[in-house]
């Protein structure tokens, strides 16, 4: 039987396999770049390529996607920052409502303009509650979505959030300080957040180092997405990957 990309991810949250995604902003590297980041993930064993940004600002989307597809098996998950960011050459998409916000256009409003479109496009669709969490500095996504992130110390808004989502049918919960947040999402969220759901659990945002990325899995976290710190260090996707997959049995 064929597996999707989401029972591949609940099949490994159930056997407590914890998986690692690079992202990629299309943006922000050049196709020597590209080129590098793809080669080190394939050796890394990195679980799957996010590819999306807050501001996709080039037509580079599709090859990007396209380069992926072409030199790895690795699969591509669009996590797009607005509607337009959707190509039907990737495997599966991150359909993001923002959960932790109050603006109705990213809770449904953008959703309902771009829903033929999507359906259309044959990606595997994947509900997400998106959940910005305050990383200690405005972040581009908080500006552009308009809505203010969970502070980093209000757990319980986060667990009840988290929970809500859940209870509304969204496969997954995605908790992100943002790219480059200065601070991560802080360890006692996400576990309080893991123990509330049943569904998986994906964190990101500020994460810079092996250590955080093994903390925040130990902490509940089932899938890490590191971007930022591995376009500035691309060495660290070896890293990441092995602190993340040494605790899997
Ligand atoms: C951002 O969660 C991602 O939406 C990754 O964040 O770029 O800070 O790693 P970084």
């Amino acid at each position: 039987m064929k597996h999707t990309i989401y029972d591949n991810i609940s099949n490994g949250k159930a056997r407590a396999h914890k998986a690692f995604a690079v992202l990629i902003d299309p943006d922000k590297l050049n196709e020597a770049g590209l080129l590098m980041t793809i080669d080190l993930a394939i050796k890394a064993n990195v679980d799957y390529i996010f590819v999306g940004g807050s501001l996709v600002v080039t037509d580079t989307l599709d090859k990007v996607v396209s380069t992926i597809k072409e030199k790895s098996t690795i699969p591509v998950i669009l996590f797009p920052g607005s509607p337009d960011q959707i190509t039907p050459k990737a495997d599966a998409l991150l359909y993001l409502s923002l959960i932790s916000g109050r603006n109705p256009e990213l809770l449904i409003g953008q959703h309902v303009i771009s829903a033929p479109f999507v359906r259309q496009s044959g990606l595997e669709i994947m509900p997400v509650g998106y959940m910005l969490v305050d990383g200690g500095t405005p972040t581009t996504v908080s500006y552009i979505s308009n809505t203010n992130p969970i502070p980093a110390n209000k757990n319980d808004i986060a667990s009840c959030t988290a929970m809500a989502g859940e209870m509304l049918g969204l496969k997954l919960i995605y908790m992100d300080a943002g790219s480059g947040a200065l601070r991560a999402i802080p360890t006692a969220m996400i576990s309080q957040v893991a123990k509330y759901i049943q569904i998986p659990l994906i964190v990101g945002g500020g994460i810079t180092t092996a250590e955080k990325a093994k903390e925040n899995c130990l902490a509940g976290a089932d899938i890490i997405v590191v971007g930022n710190a591995i376009e500035k260090d691309p060495a660290l996707i070896s890293e990441i990957s092995n602190a993340i997959h040494s605790l899997n049995k």
